[in-house]
C-alpha cells in the first residue's frame, strides 16, 4: 500500500497580531485581588482535577436522569401535539418515574455543592478575564452554574410548598431545564479534551500499581499523584457518597412505602392526613363546602343525562387499588370503590376511545379540569370514587366525587367533580 503524505500548507503568520477576540485584555488593578482572588487563596489539594470529573460524572447521570423525568411529568401534564395519549399502565408509571425525578433532585444538592468546592479555584482564578473569548467562555459556564443552581433549589422550594416568586413555577422550572442541560452540552464538548485525559491518566495509574511488586512499591517512589492525595481524594469521594446516601434516605420514604420511618426529611408523610392520605388542596383551600341534595353530576355526550348522589351510588361499583401521585414527590396507595368512568361514557354514546374532560365544583385553581385521553378513560382501573380505604370520601379528598385513574399525576386526579364532557 502506497501511502501519500500530503505537504503541510504553510501559512504565513505574522509574530504579535492575534485577533481581537484573544488578544489580552489589561489586567485589573492588583489592588482588587482580595478574598477568594488572592494568590493561594485555594491550599486544598482536594480543589483537583480528577475529583472535579469522577463528581461531575455522577452530578451529569443524576441531572440526565431528573432532566428526563422531569420532561415525561411536563409532557403529561401539557401534552405537546405528539402526544395525543398516555398508556394507563403499569398503574406504578408516573409514581416510579416522579419519585425517581425529586430523589435525583435532592441527590443533586450535596453533588452539586461537591463539584462547585472541586472547581472553587477556577471560579475565583485572576484575572477574572483575560480576553474576549475567555469572558465568553465564563459567562457560559456562569450560565450553567446559574441554571443548574435555579433548578435545584426552585425544585427543592417547590416540594416544601413555600412559594416566594411570582412566577409559575413548573413553566420557569421546565424553560430554565432546557437552559441547563444545554449548557451542560455545551460544558461536556469544551471539556472533553480534559476529561479524556484524566481519565486516560487514572487507568495508567492502576496499570502500574497493577505492575509493581510489593517490593517496589514500598521503595518510596513518589509520583506527582501522592499517597496521601489519593487517600484524601478516596475520603472526600466517600463523603459526597455518604451525604447523597444520607439525604436520600431520609427524604425517599415519602414515595418508597418501607423508607416510610427514616423519611424524618421528606415534606410528606404519605399516610397522614385524612383517612390516611395527604391533601394537598384542602376543601376550605378550594372553597369548597358539602353539597346539599340538589347537587347532580352532568355528563354531556351524544345522549347527555345527569345523576344524583343516590342514582351514582345506585350504578354497579368497582374497586381500584391506585397511588394519588403529586408531582412534589410523595405518593400513597389507596383503595377506591366508584363507578367506572368508561360506564358513564358509554352511556352518553361516547365512541370507542373517546376522552372527556372533568370539571370541578371548584371555582377557580390551575386544578379545577382535567381531560381523561382515551386509554385513560376506556381502562377499568379508572374510577369516579365515591369511597376511600371503605369510607364514604372526605370532603378534602374530593367528596362527593373525584377522579382517580393509573398512572397520572396526581394534579390531574380532579376532586368534587361535577361535569364529564364526552370530547
Ligand atoms: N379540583 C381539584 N382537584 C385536585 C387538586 C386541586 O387543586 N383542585 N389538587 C390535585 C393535587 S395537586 C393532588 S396531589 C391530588 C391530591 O389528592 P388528595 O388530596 O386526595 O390526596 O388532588 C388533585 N386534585
Ligand atoms: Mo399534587
Amino acid at each position: 500500500m502506497v501511502r501519500v503524505r500530503t505537504k503541510a500548507v504553510r501559512v504565513p503568520t505574522v509574530t504579535g497580531v492575534r485577533s481581537p477576540l484573544t488578544r489580552p485584555l489589561p489586567p485589573p488593578t492588583a489592588a482588587l485581588r482580595r478574598g477568594p482572588f488572592r494568590e493561594g487563596a485555594f491550599r486544598s489539594p482536594l480543589h483537583d482535577r480528577e475529583l472535579t470529573v469522577r463528581i461531575g460524572r455522577w452530578l451529569g447521570i443524576a441531572f440526565a436522569t431528573c432532566f428526563v423525568t422531569g420532561l415525561i411529568s411536563h409532557y403529561l401534564q401539557n401534552p405537546p401535539f405528539w402526544l395525543s395519549s398516555v398508556p394507563s399502565r403499569p398503574i406504578w408509571g408516573y409514581r416510579v418515574s416522579q419519585g425517581i425525578h425529586v430523589a435525583t433532585g435532592i441527590a443533586c444538592v450535596p453533588l452539586l455543592l461537591a463539584k462547585l468546592w472541586t472547581v472553587a479555584p477556577k471560579l475565583w482564578s485572576w484575572p477574572p478575564v483575560r480576553s474576549v473569548v475567555h469572558a465568553l467562555e465564563r459567562l457560559s459556564v456562569l450560565a450553567l452554574v446559574a441554571a443548574a443552581n435555579f433548578e435545584v433549589v426552585s425544585g427543592l422550594v417547590n416540594i416544601v410548598q413555600w412559594y416566594p416568586w411570582s412566577f409559575f413555577f413548573p413553566r420557569v422550572h421546565y424553560y430554565v431545564a432546557w437552559v441547563a442541560i444545554g449548557s451542560i452540552a455545551l460544558h461536556l464538548a469544551v471539556k472533553a479534551p480534559m476529561i479524556a485525559e484524566v481519565l486516560r491518566t487514572r487507568q495508567s495509574h492502576v496499570d502500574e500499581q497493577r505492575s509493581r511488586t510489593p517490593n517496589a512499591q514500598s521503595d518510596g517512589l513518589s509520583t506527582s499523584d501522592g499517597q496521601a492525595d489519593r487517600l484524601n481524594r478516596r475520603g472526600l469521594l466517600i463523603a459526597v457518597g455518604a451525604a447523597v446516601a444520607t439525604v436520600t434516605v431520609v427524604t425517599v420514604g415519602q414515595t418508597l412505602r418501607p423508607l416510610a420511618p427514616l423519611a424524618v426529611l421528606a415534606p410528606r408523610k404519605p399516610d397522614v392526613g385524612p383517612q390516611e392520605l395527604p391533601v394537598n388542596r384542602t376543601a376550605v383551600g378550594a372553597d369548597i363546602r358539602p353539597v346539599g341534595p340538589d347537587y347532580r353530576l352532568v355528563v354531556d355526550g351524544a345522549r347527555p343525562f345527569s345523576l344524583s348522589l343516590a342514582e351514582l351510588r345506585a350504578l354497579p361499583q368497582h374497586e381500584a387499588e391506585l397511588p394519588i401521585t403529586c408531582v412534589e414527590g410523595w405518593s400513597a396507595n389507596a383503595r377506591w370503590r366508584g363507578v367506572r368512568l368508561r360506564d358513564l361514557l358509554d352511556r352518553a354514546g361516547a365512541a370507542d376511545g373517546a376522552s372527556a374532560r372533568l370539571t370541578s365544583l371548584e371555582k377557580n385553581g390551575l386544578y379545577r379540569q382535567s381531560v381523561v385521553d382515551g386509554p385513560h378513560a376506556a381502562d377499568e382501573l379508572t374510577l369516579l370514587a365515591l369511597e376511600l380505604n371503605g369510607e364514604p370520601l372526605d370532603l378534602d379528598h374530593g367528596s362527593p366525587v373525584r377522579l382517580i385513574a393509573p398512572n397520572r399525576p396526581g394534579v390531574l386526579q380532579t376532586k368534587w367533580v361535577s361535569r364529564v364532557d364526552v370530547l
